[in-house]
């Protein structure tokens, strides 16, 4: 038998199941090599070039299982586009999504095209880039990456095969930023949004997308293509006095439900869609350039229904940009009210299948506190409680009143920017009593915008949270800014030269609260239940004093004044 027509896959640190432990999904965008380490530093002789151990990285990101090579689950985008091939005229031994770690097998002369699913792919990300100082040091996204296309490449070499290979999903705009590495890793095609970063959703025309590519239409494709289809531009970038092209194929579309296919093969994580898009407009976010759609119940049921027969999954993690905006008509709910009826019958649907446990992925807080019957008639429903803790993520931004209302103003509705410090409170408040936590991102340096009184607003909003609920269940994590969705033409913040002293007040707050804080009131009760939980508190417990002492180390190095706000944090605000 031949090797298939077209093999989809995904580097390593989006293929693990990360031993269920849902805080260390993120954990591939740890620094992996810092290429600078000096040679005759401590460090260097115990670990050489290595920041977090591989050992260490490799075992807590482990594999997902495969069935002959085949991987059992994959990133949910992965299995809309296998869904959509197979839709529209592919046959199933045509088609494969290969393991990343037995990727040669699929292989050879017949394969004509291999696609790579890719968030991080050169660790650009906001969470990476705070990780890796701006990316001076190489995260396990982008070593993973590297590797598995220098594994296809190996591969396609080893035995003749022309395959194109074409790289999509929502991190592809980095190869702008850096496109020497398209001639490294042998891409033939970059799939990217026409606007912003975000990736274009190719539900409706996957078939189509993968014909061009396997009849080389887009080897010539005239540029001036009507405005449905897909277009190629041939990018030139100069580095270090060399040129470099890249083919990236630029598309946009707004496929209705109709034209998107159902998952048929389990998805990484149990995760399902539930609408697409967000509605609230944030400057700072690509998500919300999707328009609005939502799934009705019985779509969403469809593919819980897949993973669990399938994929044995007893937990869903509900994907939505903003859980509380499902159902809603913006055009009527001007105020961004949430349509509580339609998050109880959407509930109520999915706990239908007899999951255990479901979770949104991501929430506002103003959407949580906007009616308040939602939460607490929510909770009813999933059986939210003390042994079934409910993690959504939900933006928390800043603290700064002024940036709040600049960039992010509908992310409040109903509520007013001056209202911010009460609406994060209270959301607090809110989620908390019914047993959800948030896990709050902060963005540091939100386009280059951000003033020493912004920080320190920021760290105040911590600290008061922490003084007056004392008892509140949150984790904080500062990201750097990355600019994409309206600011894509902004600078990165590069955090590794421009952090100013009270930025590093808030980098210092927020790892002293999730690692003095969260971990005694209240990390041990969530995540994956069994031994692994306390293995990983564990390791939690151990190493969260790291990056505080080496915060602190950094500001003695830096000035005195970054060594005073580190100073000023633990007395007044701890
Ligand atoms: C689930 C998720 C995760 C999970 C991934 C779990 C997994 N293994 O699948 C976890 C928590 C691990 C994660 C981590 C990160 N994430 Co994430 N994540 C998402 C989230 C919420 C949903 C992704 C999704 O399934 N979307 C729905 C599907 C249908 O859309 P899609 O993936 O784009 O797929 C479509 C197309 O892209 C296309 N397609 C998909 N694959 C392929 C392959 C080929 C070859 C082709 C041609 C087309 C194609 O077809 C699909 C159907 O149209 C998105 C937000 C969002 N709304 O997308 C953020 C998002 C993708 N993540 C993001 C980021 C930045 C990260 C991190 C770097 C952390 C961070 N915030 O800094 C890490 C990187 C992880 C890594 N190892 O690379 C950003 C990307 C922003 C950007 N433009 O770069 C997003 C958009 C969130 C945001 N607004 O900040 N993430
Ligand atoms: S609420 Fe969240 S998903 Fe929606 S636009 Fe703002 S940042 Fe993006």
């Amino acid at each position: 038998m031949g090797t298939p027509k077209i093999v989809l896959t995904a580097d390593r640190t989006l293929m693990s199941p990360y031993r269920g432990l849902s805080l260390a999904t993120f954990f591939g965008c740890a620094p992996a090599i810092d290429p600078h380490r000096d040679k005759n530093s401590f460090w260097y002789k115990i670990l050489k070039n290595q920041v977090t151990p591989k050992i260490l990285f490799d075992f807590i990101c482990n594999y997902i299982p495969h069935t002959n090579g085949v991987a059992n689950f994959a990133p949910y985008g992965l299995r809309k586009l296998e869904a959509g091939l197979l839709r529209d005229g592919f046959r199933r031994d045509e088609v494969v999504v290969a393991h990343p770690d037995h990727i040669e097998q699929f292989i050879g002369p017949e394969t004509q095209v291999v696609g790579t699913y890719e968030m991080d792919p050169l660790g650009m990300g906001p969470v990476t880039m705070t990780f890796t100082y701006g990316r001076k040091q190489i995260s396990y996204d982008e070593l993973y990456n590297t590797e598995l296309h220098q594994r296809i490449k190996a591969a396609k070499e080893k035995t003749g095969s022309k395959a194109k290979v074409i790289s999509g999903a929502s991190g592809t705009w980095q190869y702008n930023y850096d496109p020497e590495k398209i001639e490294e890793f042998g891409i033939y095609a970059i799939l990217e949004g026409e606007l912003g970063g975000i990736a274009p959703e190719i539900d409706g025309h996957a078939g189509r997308f993968f014909n061009y590519l396997i009849n080389g239409d887009f080897e010539n494709m005239d540029p001036f293509r009507k405005r449905s289809d897909f277009k190629v531009n041939i990018k030139e970038f100069e580095r270090n006095g060399k040129k470099i092209h890249g083919r990236f194929v630029n598309f946009w579309d707004r496929p209705e439900l109709e034209e998107i296919p159902d998952i048929i093969e389990p998805s990484m994580h149990g995760m399902v869609e539930v609408m697409r898009g967000c509605g609230r407009g944030c400057k700072f976010c690509d998500v919300t350039l999707r328009s609005l759609r939502y799934y009705p119940p019985e779509k969403v049921v469809q593919e819980i229904e897949v993973n669990m027969k399938k994929g044995g999954s007893t937990s869903a993690w509900i994907h939505s940009d903003d859980i509380f905006v499902y159902g809603m008509d913006p055009r009527t709910s001007k105020g961004m009210e949430p349509n509580r009826e339609a998050l109880e019958e959407l509930f109520t649907a999915i706990m239908s299948t007899g999951v255990e446990h479901t979770n949104p992925t991501h929430g506002t807080l103003a959407g949580a506190i906007a009616d308040e019957k939602l939460i607490p008639n929510i909770s009813k429903i999933i059986k939210s409680g003390p042994d079934n803790m409910i993690g959504v993520q939900a933006g928390f931004e800043t603290g700064s009143l002024r940036l709040i209302g600049k960039y992010a103003d509908r992310k409040l509705a109903p509520y007013s920017p001056d209202e911010w410090h009460w609406v994060v409170k209270e959301g607090v408040k809110t989620l908390n009593k019914d047993y959800w936590i948030p896990a709050f991102t902060l963005i540091m340096g939100l386009d280059n915008d951000e003033t020493p009184e912004d920080s320190w607003e920021t760290i105040r909003l911590i600290s008061e949270l922490e003084q007056e609920q004392p008892e509140s269940m949150f984790t904080a994590t500062a990201l750097t800014f990355v600019p994409i969705g309206l600011l894509e033409k902004s600078d990165f913040f590069n955090i590794g030269n421009e952090m100013t002293p009270a930025q590093l007040g808030v980098l210092y707050k927020t790892w002293q609260h999730n690692f003095k804080y969260g971990i005694q009131k209240f990390m041990t009760k969530t995540g994956a239940k069994g031994p692994q939980r306390y293995f990983f508190n564990a390791i939690a417990r151990s190493l969260g004093g790291v990056p505080l002492s080496a915060m602190e180390k950094y500001a003695r190095k830096k000035s005195k004044e970054h060594e005073l706000v580190i100073e000023k944090v633990k007395a007044q605000y701890w």
